[in-house]
Order: structure tokens, then sequence, then C-alpha cells
């Protein structure tokens, strides 16, 4: 079988991945809305669309079907221009981005982001510990070449704002170079 070659893309695709509570959806709405890209939260499409196996009550969330988010969203990146976010990024085609950012947060940021959004004590546990195992980090290593990822913190609002900048001048980089 032979690969497929990716298609010219005059604007970039992005995924915008972390541990939950990193602040992917609030970064990826920002990005999507001050550099024109469409903005796809995967977790949404999941539940919307039910590209999903059924729910998994013990951590408060629904068994992924990868093939099913990866065939529903294989006609949305085609083109080019899309701003995805999602908390595991190792399932995607690595043809589809140009750009992988990975947020990271302190414990105690997530913790609180976490309790706020009312998550079960055991869900907030779970996603600290993948925090500080870097989970996200590795499968962004594994899944992507070195030069695309884009480590950035996310503890305050004034890094969102320069992870946004810089996330914004890359695509108009992009632009400008395809
Ligand atoms: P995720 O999509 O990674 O789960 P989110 O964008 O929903 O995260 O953010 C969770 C909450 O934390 C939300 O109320 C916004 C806040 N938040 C996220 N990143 C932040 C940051 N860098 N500084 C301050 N607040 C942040």
């Amino acid at each position: 079988e032979v690969a497929p070659t990716s298609p010219p893309r005059s604007s970039p695709n992005i995924l915008v991945t972390g541990t939950p509570g990193t602040g992917k959806t609030t970064t990826a709405e920002m990005v999507a809305l001050a550099a024109g890209l469409e903005k796809v939260t995967v977790g949404e499409l999941v539940k919307e669309r039910v590209l999903h196996d059924g729910y998994n009550d013990e951590f408060d969330t629904y068994w992924l079907n990868e093939d099913k988010v990866v065939d529903e969203m294989e006609s949305m990146v085609a083109g080019g221009g899309m701003c995805v976010d999602f908390h595991t990024c190792g399932f995607f085609p690595e043809r589809w981005f140009d750009l992988v950012v990975v947020l990271r947060a302190e414990t105690d940021k997530i913790y609180d982001r976490l309790e706020g959004r009312g998550y079960k004590p055991n869900k907030i546990q779970e996603n600290i510990e993948c925090e500080i195992m870097q989970v996200v980090l590795e499968e962004a290593r594994e899944s992507y070449k070195a030069e695309i990822i884009m480590e950035l913190p996310s503890n305050t609002v004034e890094d969102m704002e320069a992870n946004v900048d810089k996330i914004v001048a890359f695509v108009e980089e992009f632009r400008q170079t395809h």
C-alpha cells in the first residue's frame, strides 16, 4: 500500500492538545477567531455524532471510537484551515496537522479548573497524574515530528494570550509560504 501524499493546503490545520483543564478549548476558540480558522472541538463532535461506544461510568466519559472520529473528520480537515482541540492526539493521521500545540499546566491549576467544572475526585486525580506523567506530550512526540510540536505553558491569562499570539503568527507565516 502506498501512503497517500499530503494535499497542498494554503491554510494550516492546527491541533491543540493537552490534559483536560490545560485550556485547549479556550485557546482554540481564541486562535480560530483571531486567525480565521474553523474550530472543531472533538469532544463535542463525539457526543453529537455518536462517535463512541457508549458511556464509561467509572470515568464519566464516553468510550471513544477512534475509527469513527477519523472517518467523520477526514473531509473536515481536507481543505485545511481547521483548529482542532482534543485531549488525546495519537490516533489522528499524522498528515492532518501542520502544527501540534501541547498545552501544559501546573497541578493546582488543573485541580481548580476541573473541580470548577464539577469533575469527580477520581477523574480529577486521573487527569493530574496524566499531566505529571506528561502523557499527552509523550503521545505527541510518538505521533508527530518534533519540528511541528509546540509545548506551551498555560497557567495564567498572560500565558494564554502569548500562546494565542504564537499560534496566530504560525498561521500567518504558513499562509505566506504555502
Ligand atoms: P480544556 O479544553 O483543556 O479542558 P478549557 O479551555 O475548557 O480547558 O479551560 C478550563 C478552564 O480553565 C476554563 O474556565 C478556562 C480556564 N483556563 C484555561 N487556561 C487558562 C489559563 N492559561 N489561564 C487562566 N485560566 C485558564
